[in-house]
């Protein structure tokens, strides 16, 4: 049996991430761990902290933080959030740990003496009172196609053309405001992507049956487009140091100007993809260091090196925005460190082990607001600090995951939310083993009762749940959470379809087996929704669990029958607490005030 390992795009130390970072990442990341470990697989769900780069330092300026402190807090928040919604990660590491940078350094290191980088002079921006260089967007300046006076050298927010710094009109440092500034010559390294298009159009080509179209057509448009070498340094200080290294030869015996790269860091979009190899190495140090034993690299290595990871189903989870990143970028990196090139452009493997690339690529579109973009500087949408205050977890993750923006963009609005909510979670499931477990409660002394023969509606029953719940594995397989989501609906329905038909308060009047048979039926169906449904609504499923004297987490039921009979005659039973609560008219009367609705969306993010 294969072992999976899942990954979830690292979110940035800088700022809050609202419920689209969510949905489109760790949320089905989680929810594909949970499955996977419930089925019986060996599961490594590893998450990280994203923390070097403009983003983090501009963040913690802005909060008087050194960026060091302002990363450490932001990680520790981010994990406390992602755990109050109930994010299993095996690991929640960061970019910035020492296990990352070894590796990043270890990296450059191996493809520059395989051949793959290249020192290239560029000019950037220095400011002199700031002493530093500036990255584009640290440079601001007066737009030259729109007149916009306070557009960054990156891109024009006011008429959103892609600009240079050197572009800018008047330009000044976006630190001091001041407009001593000069075009410096700097040196940096160059990963040379260009050199494997083909191998990468191949290898892309070749997944376009198995990924979503959205992330293959992503991929081959970049390719399509021409694939430039990339600058893989930053005149920055906080990161990855490129000094560090102790570089050896390249083919032809060259070696980095080490003084032209003091002081340069790893660009963010270099070394955090590594971080998902860095936090799995931080999670066998850290599972070494509880056992008390030292740590071994075979711990890590066994899910990333081949031959150890030959049985690793390794599993992304991201953006659309990423995509480029992990089918280009990151497989760049990785196709660097397996191979070499020879002078005519030929790769033959390197001796060593080889690192494993991505299996299964799952990208998702936007979730929108009312349509409009979620905004933190226009207060636009809830974030994922604020949801918990308002709803248990279970809530957001079950209506984020049904309405996954998996085909195309999708949209929260506060109306939808709560009809879905009413209607899935409080009408179909909580009503459901409410109303069954009070029954046993009240009539049969709180045990699964004994007695009675099944007849041809339990059958039924026994095989439509069978027929519904092999649709939704198979969903839940492959990674389908919309058709997943409404196949577990149907599953619920199934359940108070079959209530109501045996109609056991009827039937104890005059048939008190009859009744037996409906009320144990029942309790073995709630205690099969509860351990289908946790992957999506984690909370209640534990509730359920404990209700009806289950293990939590439980196993996935077998497909191959006898799903509903689990429950021994005899075991006690009780009502859980209410599951879900109805969302009332005017709480979604408060949140929209609050957090604005479809008029605020109407305006330009
Ligand atoms: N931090 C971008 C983002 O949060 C970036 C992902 C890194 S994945 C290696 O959207
Ligand atoms: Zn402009």
């Amino acid at each position: 049996m294969s072992r999976i390992l899942i990954t979830s795009a690292l979110p940035y130390a800088a700022g809050a991430k609202h419920l689209g970072n969510l949905a489109g990442s760790m949320l089905p990341a989680d929810v594909y761990a949970r499955f996977q470990r419930s089925r019986g697989r060996e599961t490594l769900y590893i998450c990280a902290t994203d923390e070097h780069g403009t983003p983090a330092e501009l963040a913690a300026a802005a909060a008087g933080l050194p960026v060091a402190d302002f990363c450490a807090q932001a990680h520790t928040k981010l994990y406390e959030i992602g755990r109050g919604f109930g994010l299993s990660f095996d690991h929640f590491g960061r970019s910035s740990s020492p296990q990352n940078h070894r590796l990043t350094q270890r990296f450059a290191q191996s493809l520059w003496e395989a051949g793959f980088i290249e020192e290239r002079v560029t000019q950037q921006v220095y400011s002199l009172a700031d002493r530093r260089f500036l990255p584009d967007r640290y440079v601001i300046g007066t737009c030259p196609h729109c007149g916009y006076d306070a557009a960054r050298g990156d891109q024009c927010e006011n008429c959103t053309r892609v600009l240079d710094p050197a572009d800018l009109i008047h330009p000044r440092s976006a630190i001091s405001g001041s407009t001593e500034i000069e075009i410096r010559d700097s040196k940096h390294l160059f990963l040379r992507q260009s050199l494997f298009a083909g191998k990468l159009r191949a290898w892309i080509e070749g997944k376009r049956s198995e990924w979503p179209n959205l992330v293959t057509s992503i991929a081959l448009k970049w390719l399509d487009e021409g694939l430039q070498d990339r600058g893989i340094t930053r005149d920055l200080s906080w990161g990855v140091p490129v000094n560090a290294i102790d570089w050896g030869p390249d083919p032809e015996g060259r070696r980095p100007d080490a003084a032209g790269l003091a002081s340069k860091v790893f660009y963010v979009w270099f070394d955090a993809p590594i971080e998902y190899i860095g936090a799995t190495w931080e999670w066998a140090d850290a599972q070494a260091r509880e056992a008390g034993r030292e740590p071994d690299d075979a711990d890590w290595e066994r899910w990333w090196r081949a031959p150890g990871a030959a049985d690793v189903t390794y599993v992304e989870f991201m953006g659309k925005d990423n995509v480029p990143f992990h089918t280009v970028g990151f497989p760049c990196t990785l196709f660097g460190v397996n191979e070499k090139v020879d002078a005519g452009g030929r790769f033959t493997p390197r001796e060593n082990a080889p690192w494993k690339l991505v299996d299964e690529l799952k990208g998702f579109n936007w979730l929108n607001y009312y349509g409009g973009k979620f905004s933190t500087s226009q207060k636009r949408g809830v974030f994922m600090d604020q949801a918990l205050d308002l709803l248990p977890a279970d809530y957001w993750r079950w209506w984020l995951t049904a309405n996954a923006p998996e085909s195309a963009d999708s949209s929260f609005t506060w109306e939808q939310f709560q009809d879905q909510i009413n209607a899935d979670l409080a009408d179909v499931l909580g009503n459901f083993v409410n109303r069954i477990c009070k029954f046993a409660e009240s009539r049969f002394e709180g045990v699964v009762p004994e007695g009675g023969q099944p007849g041809a509606l339990d059958e039924k029953l026994e095989a439509d749940v069978l027929a519904k719940l092999r649709e939704y594995t198979g969903h839940m397989e492959e990674r389908e959470f919309r058709k997943a989501t409404a196949a577990l609906r149907q599953l619920w329905v199934l359940g108070n379809q079959y209530l109501t038909e045996a109609a056991p308060w009827t039937a104890i009047k005059t048939d008190r087996d009859r009744a037996a048979v409906a009320v144990r039926y029942g309790l073995n169906l709630a205690a099969l929704f509860g351990k289908v449904s946790e992957p999506f609504i984690p909370f209640a499923a534990e509730k359920i669990a404990d209700a009806l004297g289950e293990p939590y987490p439980g196993r996935w039921p077998s497909l191959e029958g006898g799903v509903l009979g689990t429950l021994e005659p005899g075991r006690p039973v009780r009502a859980p607490e209410v599951l879900f609560r109805k969302v009332e008219a005017d709480q979604v009367a408060e949140w929209r005030e609050r957090f604005g609705g479809p008029e605020a969306a109407a305006e330009p993010a």
